[in-house]
């Protein structure tokens, strides 16, 4: 029987030894490599935090304890460990466990994430309202080096730093981001990586960190020796001492014993601390540790190849990164931008066929939408790619920076709309709602292979503006419907008809063809009008169509204000059925299942609509 077979509850692993404790991560690993071959999820990052959250459930009380996970993607021991094991087949599946941290599913997921970089100000929060109640809660932030690369993290650290508030802070170390990290702090970190010692039990460290008192006056002078006895042995880091916050590390991230010691300590310090961890990402699964981007996040797959299944279609990612390099090769101006993602939105060989013209900041979309705007306003075409979600950490950028100086910089928004199994906070269905106030913007969005290519290409080289081509995961289906040159603030009629108009924006126009073709069949005649632009919408079109039907329709894959049911709602002195997620957060399902249970696939929408012309 395994040690795992017992694991119910963080309790359970409270009594065990350093050796049970080791064999027990083995078990994990394998389970979890079984498990996330069969439902897709995030694989490498959860093999490399094995020993850190076997560490952390026994120097901490998950119960009482706030333990924050940033991104969230790596807490799947967390939810072994704390009554989750049985669920693991419907990870990430519609009624299944998320693949982040959620309070409603837990009372140990002390908050939700999913975007990076918050942990520390979430933990922070957790540590000063403990204080304010007189509870004696510990505050623990898990942070990678990617995720350190997010502006919030420093402000957090700023403010936990002047407060001396007493705070942990993890850093989990692996070098990686999705890919591999960048930037200053990353070098830094990879510095530290090659040239130090670990933390190691020498017997001397261990009689000073046995004698460090836990409570009473003695506390400052035992944490004073302490400080002085890690010292010896640990890098020390003026980055973050010089922010207020104490230093500890390199710990090696999988030994668990050594970060007991480490992290026992850090809780008696009573102040802001850092304990450094390296671990190594996709740890004992040997394809997930040569291509950790690969197993980030990966679909179902055989264990054994370490493949997934299936052909690859091309997807929307695939094409833009197909049409940018080619429009980037007749124009020079051209810059792409990416946050910390250029291979899940299709920029890598852009990346590697213009070394000089690509960024990738880190996962800092704030910052890379400024960037772009000053490139932009330098006179090159920066074209930021970023998914749905993640742009809305840039949205005061976007208004402040980029439109309101009339800037040509080009969002290219990937993931938008519905996005599946990484759930609710990861829907790229605001985007329509969070761009169309905005002024000085064109929103346009593709319904098919042939509309990305004339779109992007529009966007890059015909367009003076900001400009945001926003198109989903997936693949790019070539339609068969006839894509004429893009004019600014022109949709396109699909099919004429007399009795409703359906109006889609983007990809939605598949599922809007299918509930035309069921309508025609019950004798129902049906425009399909592909707005093609959110903005400027083709009002005088719209307008015109409308005049000669009873039923005015818009389908889009976003949420219920502010996209394109309002902005045809405005300009109409009629109803308007508006068919839209609605306004509460969706949970994670396929994008189908999705569809289905909010009445965005073709059959609702057909059925509908023959209903409000039966009345
Ligand atoms: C705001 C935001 N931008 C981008 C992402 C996509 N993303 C998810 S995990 C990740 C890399 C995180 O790296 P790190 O924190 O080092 O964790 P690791 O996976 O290496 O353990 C990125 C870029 C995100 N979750 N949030």
């Amino acid at each position: 029987m395994r040690i795992l077979d017992n694991i119910n509850s963080s309790e359970d692993i409270k009594d065990l030894d350093i050796y049970s404790l080791n064999v027990l991560a083995g078990e994990i690993r394998e389970f979890l490599i079984n498990n996330i071959s069969l439902t897709g999820g995030h694989l490498s990052s959860n093999l490399g935090t094995v020993e850190l959250t076997l560490a952390l459930h026994k120097v901490f009380d998950v119960y009482k304890d706030k333990i924050v996970w940033d991104v969230g993607h790596q807490s799947y021991t967390h939810k072994i460990l704390t009554g989750r094991k049985e669920k693991f087949s419907g990870l990430r599946k519609k009624g299944g466990i998320s693949g982040f941290p959620k309070t409603e599913e837990s009372n140990t997921d002390a908050f939700n994430t999913g975007h990076s970089s918050t942990s520390i100000s979430a933990a922070l929060g957790f540590s000063v309202a403990s204080a304010i109640k007189g509870e004696n809660n510990y505050a623990v932030a898990v942070i990678g080096d990617g995720a350190l690369t997010g502006g919030m993290a420093y402000e957090a650290i700023n403010h936990a730093g002047s407060r001396k508030t007493p705070l942990i802070v993890i850093l989990n170390d692996n070098g990686m981001s999705i890919s591999k990290n960048v930037g200053g702090l990353s070098k830094h970190l990879n510095k530290i990586r090659n040239n130090s010692n670990y933390f190691i039990l020498k017997d001397d460290i261990k009689k000073i960190l046995d004698k460090t008192p836990l409570i009473g006056k003695a506390i400052k002078r035992g944490v004073q020796s302490f400080k002085r006895g890690i010292k010896n042995v640990v890098f020390q880091n003026e980055i973050f001492e010089n922010m207020g916050m104490t230093y500890m590390g390199p710990v090696d991230g999988h030994n668990i014993e050594e970060m007991m010691v480490v992290l026992n300590q850090a809780k008696k310090l009573n102040e802001p601390v850092i304990v450094h961890v390296h671990t190594v990402k996709g740890k004992g699964y040997e394809f997930a540790e040569k291509n950790p981007d690969v197993f980030h996040g990966i679909d179902k797959f055989d264990p054994n190849t370490g493949k997934t299944f299936g052909e690859k279609k091309q997807s929307y990612s695939d094409l833009f990164g197909d049409v940018i390099c080619s429009l980037a090769e007749k124009n020079d101006k051209i810059v792409g931008i990416s946050a910390a993602m250029p291979s899940g939105t299709g920029f890598l060989n852009f990346a590697n066929k213009f070394k000089d013209r690509f960024f990738d900041v880190g996962i800092a979309e704030q910052h890379a939408v400024t960037f772009s705007a000053a490139l932009a306003s330098s006179g090159l075409i920066p074209v930021f790619a970023v998914y749905s979600s993640f742009l809305q950490r840039g949205y005061d950028q976007v208004l402040h920076d980029a439109a309101l100086q009339n800037l040509h910089v080009v969002l290219a928004i990937d993931r938008a709309g519905a996005v599946g199994s990484d759930g609710e906070t990861h829907q790229g269905i605001y985007d329509l709602s969070y761009l169309s106030h905005i002024p000085n913007i064109q929103i346009l969005a593709p319904s098919s292979a042939q509309e990305m290519r004339l779109m992007l290409s529009y966007a890059v080289n015909d367009c003076n503006s900001l400009v945001a081509v926003r198109y989903p995961r997936g693949e790019a289906e070539e339609l068969d419907f006839e894509s004429p040159a893009i004019e600014c603030g022109k949709g396109r009629l699909i099919t004429d008809g007399s009795d409703a108009l359906i109006i889609s924006i983007g990809t939605m126009l598949s599922e809007v063809i299918e509930a035309a073709e069921i309508l025609k069949e019950k004798g129902i005649s049906c425009a399909v009008f592909d707005a093609r632009f959110l903005k400027p919408l083709d009002k005088d079109s719209i307008l015109s169509i409308a005049e000669n039907v009873k039923v005015v329709a818009t389908v889009e894959d976003n949420t219920e204000h502010g996209g394109l049911f309002g902005m045809v709602s405005e300009i109409m002195d009629r109803r308007v059925m508006g068919f839209t997620y609605p306004d509460k957060p969706i949970h994670h399902a396929s994008v189908k299942e999705l569809r289905e249970e909010f009445g965005l696939d073709g059959e609702s929408i057909a059925k509908r609509i023959a209903n409000s012309l039966q009345n």
